[in-house]
């Protein structure tokens, strides 16, 4: 077994604590059921992507980690969903394809600009259900956009870590299979720690003692990700602090140690008015958005894609097509 993953790999920054390789990790948590039926899925649909079209696989969302095999409680870790779901309407706008990882009941493209059915149908004359005149237009708008795009999404769930790890390492791979035109944009909110199987108890805790509760530490996937999975694809991770003072050198430590292309920074009370970009190369990007109007994600996407076209021209260069 390789020592990558041991300690020196946190970006946490803690010391030689024992982080499991995470190959430990994937023979100890066990695939999700459908696994195999999403994955060739999804090989279909990166296959069929034409020559000159991209592919951005969207993560959103929170990763839950159980506390007890028959699950009552469990720890969450904090995203809405939203930075996912509006990006991934702006990649699609732009020609991507677009791979949806997404927490379960979070937030979701298209949807998310109607609000409850209770709020938009009504009964009209006690029989029929309609919509309510005051919102169709702006149903009707919605629903014209997710017609046009629908087919250029594949959406896939998770709810725990263990299912969305295994879902990143599959999907990540198979994004390879398109070289450059491949990019990873990875918004979820994804827990640093859990209770392996063997520590858990199996049923719920009870609450007759104060709980005694170790977790330990998930190995960095970052790190195979990058030299492994998808090696070829442009890959963007995002850094969500609350301490300002920490947050430019966590983005600058992660690119670092990862080597991989981008780290999108971003505080949790500011982020959906500021972020900053930082680029392997050294570069440093604001984002910020002072429009109402606008959503801040617009404003990502298009960074994202100019710098992610200078990629794949480079990669061109270095092996141009037959
Ligand atoms: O999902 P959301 O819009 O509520 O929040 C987005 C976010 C803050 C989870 C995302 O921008 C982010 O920083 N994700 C990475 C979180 C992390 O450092 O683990």
């Amino acid at each position: 077994m390789s020592d990558f993953g041991k300690g020196a790999d946190n970006a946490g920054g803690s010391s030689e604590e024992n982080i499991k390789h995470w190959d430990d990790f994937y023979n100890e948590v066990p695939a999700p059921a459908n696994y195999a039926e999403i994955i060739s899925g999804v090989r279909k649909f990166i296959g069929d992507a034409k020559l000159e079209e991209r592919v951005v696989v969207v993560t959103s969302g929170g990763t839950m980690v159980p506390l007890e095999q028959l699950t009552v409680r469990f720890v969450d870790n904090f995203s809405s969903g939203s930075r996912g779901a509006a990006s991934t309407e702006y990649f699609l706008e732009e020609g991507y394809k677009v791979v949806f990882l997404n927490r379960q009941k979070s937030i979701q493209p298209y949807a998310r600009h109607i609000s409850s059915v209770l709020d938009v149908l009504e009964l009209d004359g006690g029989a029929n259900v309609t919509v309510k005149s005051c919102h169709a237009s702006k149903i009707q708008t919605v629903l014209e956009r997710y017609e046009k795009y629908k087919t250029s999404c594949f959406a896939i769930t998770y709810e725990s870590l263990g299912d969305y790890l295994w879902f990143l390492k599959g999907v990540s791979t198979e994004l390879n299979s398109i070289g450059a035109r491949g990019m990873l944009y990875l918004a979820a909110a994804v827990s640093d720690f859990y209770i392996p199987k063997n520590d858990m108890p199996e049923h719920k805790i009870q609450s007759d003692r104060r709980p005694e509760i170790t977790f330990s530490l998930v190995p960095k996937m970052l790190r195979p990700l990058v030299k492994d999975w998808a090696p070829e694809a442009y890959i963007i991770s995002f850094k969500l602090e609350t301490d300002p003072n920490i947050l430019l050198q966590k983005a600058e430590k992660a690119l670092k140690l990862y080597q991989h292309n981008m780290v999108i920074a971003n505080m949790l009370t500011t982020r959906k008015k500021t972020v900053t970009a930082v680029e392997r190369t050294g570069e440093v990007m604001k984002i910020d958005n002072d429009d109402e109007d606008k959503e801040i994600e617009s404003l990502i996407v298009n960074l994202v894609k100019e710098k992610h076209s200078k990629y794949i021209q480079e990669n061109l260069t270095k092996s141009p097509l037959p």
